[in-house]
């Protein structure tokens, strides 16, 4: 029988657990033969990615079965994180890291006449998130592992994630991103654990047996939610926990009503409905956008994930009164937010558990992180649109407002005007569900992505909050994981660190300070230096093969790669360029430090002002890169299509980090971190977590310009005119006549009319006020540059100093302060 074959045995006749480079071949020709049935004459470069990625992740299936076996039977309290967005990125190259195995691998695959770096290349990533947010929540997770802390990671497994970015014209087009076409080896789908989701319908109201007054929900849509697994293995450790996504489908019993009543079309356009709620990320970053299938998709997989930590709960036989004790669960910004209401209604309706009891679970269950102070990004729902599509929940926020008003009019007598404020529902004029005031109420803790931020957050965003409940706010500044963002993607320098301090500081990021020893030790200044170099060289290979342009690796390279923002003023940079070109113009022989401009980013599609801005750079580069007077001193490149796998290329090449973002804008920020981490100096605004970056790099090390949060408030509450700096600016009015002029346009003077019109009218985000000191402080980067002794001091003590912002400080702040979750040893036992 099977129980018969020793576990044991089982794992060494399979061949699928061994790391030797001997064994790792092996496995790999075996599953080019039996997985993808080709043998090499016959295999394309995606037959040997995918024989590498199942070698890959049988070594990671050994370490997740045990895993789960380990917490199942301890019964470990676990961190639920949900979050509709994991911007995870290839997984090949971080698996092979975080197993161990990379050069075996690198090795193996040479010996086969294979590059692993082009096997890698062929990953299609998973984008399904659009920016810093999702990419947070896939670096969160790598620290969960790392620290061995039981933990679920909850969202939706989009069909299409964000959008592949072509560039036509100067202009951004957007190409469908179809990540699963040629399959997903690193997924395993559990359709045994599907669930059913009910969407719209009415409530019902009736007296149970025991004379108890309750609710149903009868819906007039029912899907399936099935869930589809990856794990996610720590660095170093054998634990791997889970990254559970949801898809949605028609449930059979659907189509059947249908198709027996002759239907046939019917029931297919009801599967395609159904269908349609896991299909597209929706593409905006920092804005919320109030459509009907974007609330489904919230509620979808929240209610997936709830039922099926019940089902988690109840396998391991404990009762539900427990499931704030078993469970953790954050909600990345307030898009799972509807969370809390759920929770409420499985418990009472589902559960027959009384309100107070069920409150209590669920406010001790839930913590909300916020990540963006922007008005436009606060989510709230028409009450019309959330009624129709959750009736039942609707009439439990108006109890849960009822119960929370209540305690604010007792701490707060005779307070109207805060209780309007408070109200889980905006009555001003249309009214709407405000789904950050839900997430306050319904969680335990509150907390912002950086100092500054959560400052604000209290002070301003969510001030009432704050005097109500103190007690809930905390900070927890965002980190990045030195696993793909040092050890895989910066190899060379990673080698050379861990040449001189031993290679703990890829656990425990702060030993890098120990770098600060050879800050003034030329021998390795030269090394740093030449490391940077050479990533500079691959950056301008990548450059000309996509661009067809060719760049200097000598020039500074000065490199703006985030998602398109007004906030985030790409343009300020783009004044700068001109500033330049101008000074070039005036006098072709001045003496000026050779630069390059790297932008790489995405703009939201229907974001026509980003999308201007996109245009404009490519516009620039195109007059600036061919005109003879600049000698090649400046160039400008856009790099298409910024992703993961892109960021991973740009990191390691950085000179120069831009984090210029109008103060009190930006949350957080972890680009910053990556590039600092990577010895990038940054020319930055005292914005998120810029000012922690500053504190520990030491204000010698960075290059600050801008007004401060205090100064933005105070100009916007007298009067900003930014049309008096264009007056009194002679550099600033020049750079904007050119753009205005159709200088960059072939003489179209209206091309960029829109963006001119508004920053002399306008400028919500402060770029005139900013200018004059942006351009003194690039002008100091750029003497910097020249005494290269000086700026490699400077990036070496930048990476040095930058141990606070590992993703894996982070998640100790969140398991001490909020999760109250320790870590779990999982030892190798069975296969
Ligand atoms: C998007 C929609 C609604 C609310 C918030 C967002 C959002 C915020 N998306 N990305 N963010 C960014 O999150 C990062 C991680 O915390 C921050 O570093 C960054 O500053 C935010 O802009």
């Amino acid at each position: 029988s099977l129980d018969a074959i020793d576990l044991q045995d089982r794992c060494e006749l399979s061949n699928r657990t061994g790391m030797d480079s001997e064994t790792l071949k092996r496995a790999f020709l075996n599953n080019l033969f039996y997985v993808q049935g080709k043998f090499p004459a016959l295999a394309t470069t995606n037959d040997y990615y995918m024989a590498l990625a199942y070698t890959v992740r049988d070594r990671l299936l050994q370490r997740w079965i045990n895993t789960a076996a380990t917490y199942t039977e301890l019964g470990s309290r676990t961190v639920a994180y949900f979050s509709a967005e994991f911007l995870m990125g290839p997984h090949l190259g971080n698996n092979l890291i975080n197993l161990g195995i990379y050069d075996q691998v690198e090795q193996g695959m040479a010996e086969l006449g294979l590059s692993l770096d082009e096997l890698q290349e062929e990953e299609e990533e998973p984008g399904l998130g659009n920016g810093g947010l999702g990419r947070l929540a896939a670096c969160y997770l790598d620290s969960l592992a790392t620290l061995d802390i039981p933990s679920l990671g909850y969202g939706i497994r989009y069909e299409f994630g964000i959008f592949d970015q072509d560039i036509r014209d100067g202009w951004q087009v957007e190409r469908t991103d179809k990540w699963l076409s040629a399959g997903n080896p690193w997924e395993i789908a559990r359709p045994e654990w599907s669930v059913e989701i009910k969407l719209g319908g009415h409530t019902e109201h009736y007296t149970d047996d025991h004379g108890n007054y309750r609710s149903r929900w009868v819906p007039d849509q029912v899907v399936k939610g099935i869930p589809y697994d990856t794990p996610i293995l720590g660095y170093q450790t054998n634990t791997a926990n889970t990254l559970r996504l949801w898809t949605a489908e028609a449930p059979e019993s659907f189509d059947f009503r249908s198709f027996n009543s002759g239907d046939y079309l019917g029931a297919v356009y009801e599967k395609m409905i159904s269908e349609n709620i896991s299909k597209v990320l929706y593409p905006n970053d920092d804005s919320s956008q109030g459509k009907q299938l974007r609330l489904t998709q919230q509620f979808f997989f929240v209610s997936c994930s709830l039922q099926d930590m019940i089902r988690i709960l109840h396998g391991q036989n404990l009762p539900l009164e427990n499931f704030h004790k078993k469970f953790a669960v954050q909600l990345n910004d307030t898009h799972p937010a509807i969370s809390v209401v759920e929770l409420m209604r499985l418990l009472i309706d589902h559960h027959q558990m009384d309100w107070e009891q069920a409150w209590t679970i669920t406010h001790q269950t839930f913590a909300y992180t916020n990540h963006t102070l922007l008005p436009e990004a606060l989510e709230r729902w028409p009450i019309e649109l959330f009624g129709s599509l959750l009736p039942r929940h609707l009439e439990l926020i108006y109890e849960i407002n009822q119960r929370f008003l209540d305690e604010v009019r007792i701490k707060f007598p005779d307070d109207e005007e805060r209780m309007i404020r408070m109200s889980l529902i905006d009555e001003s004029g249309e009214r709407y569900v405000r789904m950050a005031h839900l997430a306050c109420v319904g969680s335990h803790a509150i907390n912002g992505v950086a100092a500054l931020h959560t400052e604000l957050l209290q002070k301003d965003v969510l001030r009432d909050f704050y005097e109500m409940y103190p007690h809930k706010f905390t900070n927890k500044t965002n980190g990045v994981t030195p696993r793909r963002f040092m050890v895989l993607s910066n190899s060379q320098l990673s080698k050379l660190i861990t040449s001189k301090i031993g290679d703990s500081w890829i656990k425990n990021l702060k030993e890098l300070q120990q770098l600060e020893q050879f800050v003034d030790d030329a021998g390795f200044q030269v090394e740093w230096r030449r490391i940077k170099q050479h990533s500079k060289t691959e950056l301008a290979t990548y450059i000309q093969n996509n661009n067809n342009i060719t760049v200097d690796p000598d020039s500074l390279f000065d490199i703006q790669a985030k998602r398109f923002h007004e906030y985030k003023r790409q343009h300020l940079s783009l004044l700068h360029i001109v500033t330049l070109y101008n000074r070039i113009k005036a006098n072709p022989d001045i003496e000026i430090t050779p630069r390059t401009f790297i932008f790489g980013g995405k703009a939201a599609p229907g974001y026509f002002m980003a999308k201007l801005i996109i245009k404009l750079i490519n516009s620039v580069g195109n007059v600036v890169n061919r005109d003879p007077d600049v000698r090649g001193r400046l160039k400008v490149v856009f790099l298409k299509d910024y992703n993961v796998k892109l960021a991973q290329r740009i990191y390691p090449a950085a000179d120069l980090s831009e984090q210029i973002s109008t103060a009190g804008k930006e949350a957080s920020g972890t680009g910053n971190m990556k590039f600092a981490l990577n010895g990038a100096l940054t020319i930055g605004t005292l914005d998120g977590a810029n000012v922690e970056i500053r504190e520990e790099v030491g204000e010698e090390n960075f290059f600050l310009f801008g007004l401060t949060t205090e100064e933005v408030y105070h100009k916007r509450a007298h009067g900003y005119r930014s049309r008096d700096y264009y007056h009194t600016n002679a550099e600033l009015k020049l750079a904007i006549d050119r753009i205005a002029s159709g200088f960059f346009s072939q003489g179209d003077a209206e091309l960029f009319r829109p963006l001119v019109d508004d920053l002399l009218n306008q400028d919500q985000y402060f770029l005139f006020a900013d200018y004059a000191s942006y351009i003194a402080c690039q002008d100091q980067v750029a003497a910097v540059y020249k005494d290269q002794t000086k700026w490699t001091r400077m990036s070496i003590l930048n990476a040095a100093r930058m141990g606070k912002f590992s993703s894996d400080r982070s998640i100790e702040d969140y398991c001490r302060d909020i999760w109250k979750v320790e870590p779990v040893n999982v030892e190798l036992r069975q296969c």
